[in-house]
């Protein structure tokens, strides 16, 4: 497994791979995990207090988020799951449209071309697939290997679950047939909802690769560094026409599969306790401390920063009016059906309805 900070803070070496920052840019890594885990928090708060449906945590996740997206490049295209909040957030996604998403106000507003960061994907292991078809886009447009600056390269997460999917296999097989610009990024983070990642393979799934053809390796997923070093060797191969590449990211969900799962029914208190300890936040910290990169002052700071971030996303969320749902069957496809149209006729009367009975019910009174 590649580790390249230890979890006492300590830079380590490997033989194939280094961390090319700078202090200052470990510290805006640190900045990034350090956001997340806000975000992720008042994703997690707002569910509890009824202003959203669903939360998908992403707690002890942060280094896999920031450090995928310090490396990539504008040009080269993101395919997320849907606990890619961290990603997203580096990316440049507003965090207001992944919360407009849980709240059902929409199905995620930000822009996917814009950002080169696609919608969340929960039906589980299907944009793999949707990476492979932008990937060999690229290679049609002669957009990829070409050996210049504006080659681009796609990502795509997906599970440990969702590594069993047709689809995913599917994607396998095309990647390896087509040779095409991808980078796979399998979040290992132990559990998919109840089942355990090692249900799932019963090889590393670093190696899940390699029978169709595509080389892949283990990360530390809890070291940024390691993350960020690693996805960037992988990317930059990718790009230069060399196929593609699988990573492993070994990490853990601190949290629940979502805020409607209770992850103490299948998983010890003692496991949790043990993964406590290789926290990506505080060993970046610790490192950045004991290297006097970072001070008081700068942690203080950031706290403020965050304070503030937590505060405007949370004001702008519960400024979100919902929506009418009758509208949604405007935006299924391009150009709406007439069986589409029917359906929204039928589910407009139907609503009225409510508010007919409501109407006499106040009349009575
Ligand atoms: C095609 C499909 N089947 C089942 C589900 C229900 N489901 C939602 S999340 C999940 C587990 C996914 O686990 P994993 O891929 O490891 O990702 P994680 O949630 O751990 O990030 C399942 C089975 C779904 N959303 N889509």
């Amino acid at each position: 497994m590649i580790s390249l900070l230890g979890v006492d803070g300590v830079r380590v070496t490997d033989p194939d791979h280094a961390y090319g920052g700078t202090d200052a840019d470990i510290a805006q890594l640190l900045r990034d995990m350090v956001l997340t885990r806000r975000l992720d928090a008042e994703g997690t708060a707002l569910q509890r207090q009824g202003q959203l449906g669903l939360w998908p945590p992403t707690l002890g996740q942060e280094a896999v988020g920031a450090g995928t997206m310090r490396a990539m490049k504008p040009a080269d295209m993101c395919f997320p799951s849907y606990r890619e909040h961290g990603a997203a957030l580096v990316r440049g996604v507003d965090p207001l449209d992944i919360m407009s998403l849980w709240r059902g106000v929409d199905m995620g507003g930000w822009d996917p071309i814009a950002t080169r960061f696609n919608h969340y994907s929960i039906v589980i292991g299907s944009h793999p697939l949707h990476a492979v078809g932008w990937a060999m886009a690229l290679q049609a447009e002669g957009a990829t290997g070409a050996g210049g600056p504006d080659d681009a390269a796609v990502l795509a997460f997906f599970g440990d679950g969702a590594s069993s999917e047709g689809d995913v296999n599917e994607a396998l097989v095309w990647a390896a047939s087509y040779h095409v610009p991808v980078v796979f990024v399998v979040t290992n983070n132990q559990w998919a909802i109840s089942v355990p990642s090692t249900r799932q393979a019963v090889v590393p799934l670093a190696r899940r690769g390699e029978g169709f053809g595509i080389p892949g390796v283990r990360v530390d997923g809890n070291d940024v560094l390691a993350v960020q070093a690693v996805t960037e060797a992988a990317l930059d191969q990718a790009r230069s026409g060399e196929g593609p590449q699988l990573i492993e990211m070994f990490t853990y969900r601190m949290g629940a599969h979502t805020t409607s799962d209770d992850p103490t029914k299948y998983r010890s208190h003692a496991e949790e306790e043990r993964w406590r300890a290789k926290d990506p936040i505080d060993r970046v910290r610790t490192y950045l401390q004991r290297v006097g990169a970072i001070d008081d002052g700068w942690l203080a700071a950031l706290q403020t920063e965050a304070d503030a971030f937590a505060a405007d996303l949370r004001a702008r969320t519960i400024a979100l009016d919902p929506p009418d749902f009758a509208d949604w069957f405007d935006v299924v496809y391009a150009e709406q059906t007439q069986e589409l149209a029917d359906q929204q006729h039928a589910f407009r009367a139907y609503a009225a309805s409510f508010e007919e009975h409501a109407e006499k019910q106040e009349g009575r009174r």
